[in-house]
């Protein structure tokens, strides 16, 4: 039977803070049993009525006095001086570290290699090397958890705050912001991959391209730059509040914030990707980053393969339940639907959509 009561243990923290949470625990339960057994037994020995010994009440004890004191004292400060040691290790960065940084932010996280290869919801560490994670939000407070390691940390606006572990099995991993930080907080969860050395390495120096295959055709190579970058983290099958739709794209008439209306070809496309907010998709608002400088040219087209092959000539999202202005009152901008809108309507079983993390249309 598989019932696992702890995650994986995947860092070097992770034996370490089980076997304190174990030692915590058991002494917990120990110490509550011992007294819900004197309990019941001394209850039922001096009940009313009962014929139990009164003539000698005791005033005191010296050696259970001491025992009372010294025992739990002594387990106290072991279990003090335990976990101010591992606390210590935990907030203390290592020299050698990988570094990799991270940007929190409404709903998602955003890493970033020393030599430029970018992720969004997921962070690949090398295995058996210390990582040290640099972490900011952009945003509100988000905490970067990640149970199978042991660690979490807060990730706050306006300062910098740091978290390290040392991966001990490869492997993929959950990671999760712990902090609820908005209407969909809890999509806000990636992977953690950690790769050998050798294969990290290679990673890193193919410009974190996931998948070496060759012969894939243009499309396919598109969809695989859309996996990694996470493109369909925002644009799903359906226009949703976080983005529209890029299924049918090819050939249809967008419609601008500016009123204006743009044939979406190659060109749009580009530009739609390395500058996303020179034309902005009429109900929607700067939230998609430029890719100017991340993607290669190859991968844009690429890109636009993946985007054709889904289709072409659809509608630009003016109908879509998303592109009312909002006038609720609320001080929310207008064109995006109030968080507490679709909040109530996903909790009615309205408007609702997949929320596969790598769902892609
Ligand atoms: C953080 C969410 C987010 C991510 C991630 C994202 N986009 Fe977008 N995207 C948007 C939003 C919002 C718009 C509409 C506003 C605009 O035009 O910039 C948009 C617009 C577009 C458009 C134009 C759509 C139209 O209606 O004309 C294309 C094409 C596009 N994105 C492609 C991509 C590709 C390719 C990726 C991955 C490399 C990507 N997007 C990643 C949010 C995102
Ligand atoms: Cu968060």
């Amino acid at each position: 039977m598989n019932f696992p009561i702890m995650p994986p243990q995947a860092s070097e923290f992770a034996p370490k803070y089980d076997a304190i949470f174990w030692a915590t625990s058991g002494l917990t339960v120990i110490f509550t049993a011992m007294v819900a057994i004197l309990i019941v037994i001394l209850a039922g020995k001096y009940k009313r009525g009962s014929k139990a010994d009164r003539s000698n009440p005791s005033s005191h004890n010296t050696t259970l006095e001491m025992l009372l004191m010294g025992v739990p004292t002594v387990l106290g400060m072991i279990i003090f001086v335990w976990s101010a040691v591992l606390f210590i290790e935990a907030r203390t960065m290592p020299k050698n570290a990988q570094e990799i940084f991270v940007i929190g932010k409404r709903w998602m996280w955003h890493a970033q290699h020393m030599n430029g290869v970018r992720e969004n919801n997921e962070i690949t560490v090398p295995l058996g090397k210390p990582v040290k994670l640099t972490m900011i939000s952009q945003d509100v407070v988000h905490a970067m958890y990640l149970p199978d390691f042991r660690a979490q940390y807060h990730v706050v606006p306006g300062r910098y705050t740091q978290l390290h572990f040392t991966a001990t099995k490869p492997g993929t991993y959950k990671m999760f912001c712990n902090i609820h930080c908005g209407t969909q907080h809890s999509e806000m969860v990636g992977y953690v991959h950690v790769l050998p050395q050798a294969e990290f390495d290679a990673w890193m120096a193919n410009g974190g391209n996931r998948y070496l295959k060759t012969n894939l055709t243009m499309a396919e190579a598109g969809k695989q730059i859309w996996d990694d970058k996470g493109c369909g983290n925002c644009h799903q099958t359906l226009d949703n509040e976080r983005a529209p739709s890029v299924v049918g794209i090819y050939g249809s008439t967008r419609k601008l914030t500016d009123g204006t209306t743009v044939e979406a070809n190659e060109d749009y496309l580009r530009e739609s990707i390395l500058r996303p907010w020179n034309k902005l998709t009429t109900g929607y608002e700067r939230t998609m980053q430029a890719y100017e400088g991340v993607l290669s040219e190859e991968q844009v087209l690429n890109l636009i393969a993946y985007m054709k092959s889904l289709g072409q000539g659809g509608t630009s999202p003016d109908k879509g339940i998303y592109q009312q202005p909002v006038k609720t009152g609320r001080d929310f901008p207008v064109g995006r639907k109030d968080p507490v809108d679709i909040a109530n309507e996903r909790a009615s079983g309205g408007a609702s959509q997949a929320h596969d993390l790598r769902n892609n249309p």
